[in-house]
């Protein structure tokens, strides 16, 4: 085979693999998606728990927890939102009808989380403390504000 040709195949392949991943996701079942959804939050909460106690001064202060969970917390926090997916809307949860009536609100709320936590994993490298305490506040305000709207009373 020329390189021409190799190309071609490679291309492809790109265009099936990218066709199969779309599917997959499209056709994930609507209790898997409440699932992958809810243990992502559960993960975000153990990771979140210990920081938030050491912002309140119940936990000892560590940097290096810090960078390490927030890191953790940078990423899943936009992870979620995919397992909102319209076809889970009908399936008993604490997820409010909101989420799918708001799309564009419920969207913020969850963006606002992703800079918050962003923010967090940047403030952490800086090793400032005072700092990293006010933007521990601020991702925990993130959850509660869209928990407050999205989310049953617990
Ligand atoms: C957590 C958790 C939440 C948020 C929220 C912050 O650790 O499980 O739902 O923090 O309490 O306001």
């Amino acid at each position: 085979m020329n390189r021409n040709n190799i190309r071609t195949v490679v291309f492809l392949l790109m265009i099936v693999a990218a066709g199969t991943t779309t599917l997959a996701l499209a056709q994930m079942k609507p209790e898997d998606a409440i699932r992958a959804r809810q243990s992502i939050m559960h993960v975000m909460a153990l990771n979140f728990g210990p920081v938030a106690g050491m912002a309140q001064g119940k936990v000892p202060y560590n940097a290096d927890v810090v960078k390490r969970n927030s890191a953790f917390l940078d990423n899943l926090s936009r992870m979620a939102w995919d397992g909102f997916d319209p076809s889970t809307k009908d399936v008993k949860s604490a997820a409010l009808p909101a989420i799918y009536e708001q799309q564009a609100k419920f969207r913020e709320a969850a963006a606002r989380l992703e800079n918050e936590a962003h923010k967090l994993w940047e403030v952490a490298q800086s090793g400032d403390e005072a700092a990293v305490k006010a933007q521990i506040g601020a991702v925990g305000k993130s959850c509660g504000g869209c928990h407050e709207s999205f989310r049953q009373k617990q």
